[in-house]
């Protein structure tokens, strides 16, 4: 489809979920064969294993929270959010969150709570989460907002709800962005895209919390800049292994161990790979790679997800895996919703 087809939207969203579903199973582990992940991968189009679901985690079910709240609120109601993500943390804490955001979980459930902002403030003695626990649920922003001062906005304020550190908020924002891009087709030039991505950053991290945060953190002056620089140079490469990637841009927790990977998997991914099945399109060769790098492979598949089914559309994606994953389709019916809205706005 054109610029924001309504595949687009079902792209972008069904991926994630996939991304979560199908990366759970290798969630933390610190290398993870090419073989093991297409034998998983294969194991969902296996009709006689009778297409056992494969359960979301955290990262969907904070997403579906955010969609939500988008939706019944006509857009962003941070009250709301918040409320949704506590009620949704109490009626299913056993989604694999991170320790941390379960005190902020826990603390946004109270009534008597005037700051929904102030639990995320109060984590990490006031430093704030720099996990990718905004990041993950970012996706969403891009697809509610057709406006890009409204995507970076909203996305920034979605995640200051568990994430207040500026290594925490400026992935959401970075993810949202790269999805927002990938839905108007701007990956057809992936040159532009990455040189989009980093002018777009470098706004969002000219200012004294990014400044301080990364002193502090000990990280370059603009860290997910000088990450996505990164990201340029691997592009450019002929030969990239599994190690180099892990090595310059991380497979961990922290929102700048796990963004600028998702959006380099996507870009290499963008062409068929040796080490991939000629038989795969664009999302299941991202999806499969994204698991190959280990670590955090759910978080970081479903943020790839979203920014690759955004480029491809839904007509990319496999019914079998659709079948086999928990929640996708309800994001088919939501990304629809969520395109009313955006057209809206
Ligand atoms: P979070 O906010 O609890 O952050 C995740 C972790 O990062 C924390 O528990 C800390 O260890 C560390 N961290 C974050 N900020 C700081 C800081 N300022 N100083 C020191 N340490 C810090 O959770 P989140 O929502 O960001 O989640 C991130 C990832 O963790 C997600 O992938 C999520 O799925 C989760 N996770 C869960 C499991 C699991 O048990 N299934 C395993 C790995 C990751
Ligand atoms: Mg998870
Ligand atoms: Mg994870």
């Amino acid at each position: 489809g054109g610029p924001a087809s309504l595949s687009r939207f079902r792209g972008a969203l069904v991926a994630a979920v996939l991304g979560d579903c199908v990366g759970g199973e290798f969630e933390g582990a610190e290398e993870v064969p090419m073989e093991s992940v297409l034998q998983h991968l294969n194991s969902l189009d296996d009709e006689t294993k009778g297409n056992g679901v494969l359960e979301y985690s955290d990262d969907t079910a904070m997403a579906r929270c955010v969609v939500q709240s988008l939706l019944t609120r006509t857009g962003f109601d941070e009250q709301d959010m918040a409320r949704r993500f506590a009620k949704e943390y109490s009626a299913s804490p056993g989604r694999g969150y991170g320790s941390g955001v379960i005190q902020v979980l826990k603390k946004l459930s109270s009534p008597q709570l005037s700051d929904v902002y102030q639990p995320a403030r109060d984590q990490f003695n006031g430093r704030g989460s720099f996990g990718n626990g905004g990041a993950m649920r970012a996706a969403p922003f891009a697809l509610a907002f057709p406006d890009l001062d409204d995507v970076k906005r909203f996305a920034h304020l979605g995640a200051m709800l568990t994430h207040s550190c500026s290594l925490g908020y400026n992935g959401a924002v970075l993810q949202a962005l790269a999805v927002h891009l990938s839905l108007q087709g701007a990956l057809d030039l992936p040159q532009q895209f990455i040189s989009r991505l980093i002018t777009e950053m470098e706004e969002v991290e000219a200012n004294e919390a990014t400044r301080n945060d990364a002193r502090i953190l000990k990280e370059a002056e603009k860290p997910f800049c000088e990450r996505l620089h990164r990201v340029r140079d691997l592009m450019g490469k002929s030969k990239v292994s599994i190690e180099e990637v892990i090595n310059e841009l991380g497979n961990g927790i922290a929102a700048l161990h796990s963004v600028p990977t998702a959006i380099f998997c996507v870009l290499h991914c963008l062409e068929p790979r040796e080490c991939l099945p000629e038989s795969y399109g664009g999302v299941e060769r991202t999806i499969a790679y994204s698991l190959a790098l280990g670590g955090d492979t759910d978080t970081i598949a479903c943020m790839a997800g979203a920014i690759a089914g955004a480029h491809y559309g839904i007509e990319a994606i496999p019914q079998s895996w659709i079948k086999c994953c928990e929640g996708a389709e309800d994001a088919h019916e939501d990304a629809k919703r969520l395109k009313m809205l955006f057209l809206q706005s």
